[in-house]
């Protein structure tokens, strides 16, 4: 039986890494005085490393021009992304994704449980959820390095489960990626998959689901595997 639904922030809930997270994260670079500004084109490509500590240390460490920097000043650059990337999206510039509001709320009228499984930093879902007013539907957050191991290891996924004492059969997860998908069919999760902006031509084998996005009346979602309406 159907119990409660498992969902993805970035690129899942709204359109977060393109004008948010990156240019966060460009802020700090010039912040700090660092000569590092990513394109689109290359935050597409450091999108396949998940967490913001993690993508900073990898770029780097392929980075001969860039000065060398300890886990505490990374860590330390991370912080004031983060603050900008909160102050983004509490000015009010980003919307959910459409047909997330009217899922959750119906999903909760339905008496399921609703929880987050992120690699994102525990501050941006409160920011991003609070913001919507939809902070008080959830019952579990899974965020940032809750777990050692993030996406696509299944760790967050099988914290948010042991959180809510369910089985994988119990929920659905809700993810953008490939790397999501990856940990939530690990965790033997069934997952419906929305790809975003970043993630639009990455390989969804094994989703439940494959949908344009989530819908709303007047704009009915895409079975992206039929064209269909759905
Ligand atoms: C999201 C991420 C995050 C964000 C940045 O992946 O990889 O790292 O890009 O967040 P997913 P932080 O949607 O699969 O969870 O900078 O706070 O780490
Ligand atoms: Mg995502």
């Amino acid at each position: 039986m159907l119990r409660a639904l498992i969902f993805d922030v970035d690129g899942t809930l709204a359109e977060t890494e393109r004008d948010g997270h990156r240019t966060a994260f460009n802020r700090a670079f010039a912040e700090a005085g660092l000569p590092i500004v990513w394109d689109e084109a290359t935050y597409g490509e450091l999108l396949r490393v998940t967490g913001g500590k993690e993508r900073i240390r990898h770029f780097l460490d392929r980075c001969p021009d860039c000065p060398a920097l300890d886990e505490a000043a990374i860590a330390a650059l991370h912080r004031k992304k983060t603050e900008h990337y909160t102050a983004w999206v509490q000015s009010g510039a980003i919307e959910l994704r459409p047909g997330v509001a009217r899922l959750i709320r119906e999903a909760e009228a339905e008496g399921l449980r609703l929880a987050v499984a992120t690699t994102t930093t525990p501050d941006n879902v409160e920011a991003l959820l609070g913001r919507a007013g939809l902070r008080g539907a959830f019952h579990v957050i899974g965020a940032g390095d809750i777990v050692p191991a993030k996406k696509p290891a299944p760790d967050v996924y099988l914290w948010v489960l042991e959180r809510l004492d369910l089985a994988p059969d119990e929920a659905i997860a809700f993810e953008d990626s490939e790397n999501g998908l990856r940990a939530a069919l690990a965790a033997g999760l069934r997952t419906v998959v929305t790809p975003s902006f970043y993630t639009r031509s990455e390989a969804f084998d094994g989703a439940w689901a494959l949908l344009s996005e989530l819908g709303e009346p007047e704009r009915p979602a895409t079975d992206l595997r039929t064209g269909r309406p759905v």
